[in-house]
C-alpha cells in the first residue's frame, strides 16, 4: 500500500487517540481541582505501527482491506492506575459515558493470559469529525495498576528481543514475576485508604496555596507595597505551620481584604 494511503487510513485514528487522552487528562484534572481522589493516574496513547498492522494481518491472516474493521487497536489507550480497586470505577465511567459506546470487554484480571498478562480491555466505538464528515473507529483502552503496566511493559520488551520466542526459563521468572505483582497490588490495596487520605489533603493544600497566590497576586494590583509585604509574610508563617485548617482560614481573610478593595473600587467608579 503507498505510504500516503497508510497516512489517510491512519490519521483519522491519530485524532481519535488525541481526543480521548485529552478527556481523560481532562478527568484527572476535574477530580485534582475538586480535591477528589483520581482513580486515573495516567494516560498513554499510542497509533499502532505500519510494520505492527503488516504483522499482525500476517499472522491473523487479515486482508488489507479489512485492516479497519478487524484490527481493533489501530487506535490504543492506556490508563494507568494506582490500586486494583481503581480499575473498576474506570471500566464504569468509560460505560456511562455517552461519547464511547461499548464494543466489547474483556477482563484479563481475573482472568490472567497464560504469558501472566493482566489488564482490562474495552474496545469501544469512537466518532471523530474528519474532512470527509464523521467517522466511527474502532479504538482499543487497556485499564491496568502500575504495577501491571510494568510487568507488560518489561515483557513486551522481551517478546521483541526474542521474535514472540520468548525460552522457557524466563517465560517461567516471568510467570514468577506475575505472581509477586498480584501480590504487591494487594498489599497496596491493603493501604489504599491510608494512601488516598495523604494524597487528597496533599491536593487539597496545593488548591488552597494556588488560590492564596492567585489572590496576593491580585492584590498587587489594588493594595500598597506594604500592606503585600506583610501579606505575604503572614503566608510564609502559616505555611510553615503545616496546618491545612490555618491555611484554609488565611486564605478566607484574603478572599475577604479583595472582596473590600472591590467594592473599594467599585465605589469609585460609581463616584467617577
Ligand atoms: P502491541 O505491540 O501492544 O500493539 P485475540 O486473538 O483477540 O485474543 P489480540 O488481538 O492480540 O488477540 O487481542 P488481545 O489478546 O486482547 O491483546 C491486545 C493487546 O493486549 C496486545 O496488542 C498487547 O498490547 C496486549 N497484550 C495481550 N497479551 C499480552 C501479553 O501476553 N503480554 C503483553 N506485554 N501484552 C499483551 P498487540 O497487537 O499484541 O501488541
Amino acid at each position: 500500500m503507498e505510504i500516503q494511503l497508510w497516512r489517510e487510513i491512519l490519521n483519522p485514528y491519530e485524532l481519535a487517540v488525541k481526543e480521548i487522552m485529552t478527556k481523560f487528562n481532562h478527568l484527572i484534572k476535574e477530580h485534582r481541582d475538586r480535591g477528589l481522589y483520581s482513580p486515573i493516574e495516567q494516560v498513554e496513547g499510542r497509533v499502532k505501527t505500519i510494520s505492527s498492522i503488516l504483522e499482525k494481518c500476517q499472522k491473523k491472516k487479515i486482508a488489507m482491506e479489512d485492516i479497519e474493521e478487524k484490527i481493533y487497536d489501530l487506535a490504543g489507550v492506556r490508563i494507568i492506575c494506582q490500586f486494583v480497586e481503581d480499575i473498576d470505577r474506570v471500566v464504569e465511567l468509560i460505560r456511562n459515558r455517552k461519547d464511547m459506546e461499548i464494543r466489547q470487554e474483556r477482563d484479563y484480571i481475573r482472568q490472567m493470559k497464560s504469558s501472566g498478562y493482566r489488564s482490562y480491555h474495552m474496545i469501544i466505538y469512537y466518532t471523530v469529525d474528519t474532512l470527509d464528515g464523521p467517522k466511527k473507529l474502532q479504538v482499543e483502552i487497556q485499564i491496568r495498576t502500575m504495577a501491571m503496566n510494568f510487568w507488560a511493559t518489561v515483557e513486551h520488551s522481551l517478546q521483541y528481543k526474542y521474535k514472540r520466542n520468548i525460552p522457557d526459563h524466563i517465560k517461567e521468572r516471568l510467570l514468577n514475576a506475575a505472581d509477586a505483582i498480584i501480590v504487591l497490588d494487594n498489599e497496596m490495596s491493603s493501604v489504599r485508604s491510608e494512601i488516598m487520605d495523604a494524597q487528597i489533603s496533599f491536593q487539597i493544600q496545593a488548591n488552597i496555596v494556588a488560590d492564596i497566590l492567585n489572590n496576593i497576586q491580585n492584590l498587587y494590583k489594588v493594595a500598597n507595597k506594604r500592606e503585600i509585604l506583610k501579606i505575604q509574610d503572614e503566608f510564609y508563617r502559616v505555611y510553615a505551620m503545616n496546618d491545612i485548617d490555618q491555611l484554609e482560614r488565611f486564605d478566607k481573610q484574603l478572599d475577604m481584604i479583595a472582596e473590600g478593595y472591590r467594592a473599594q473600587t467599585l465605589a469609585m467608579d460609581m463616584e467617577d
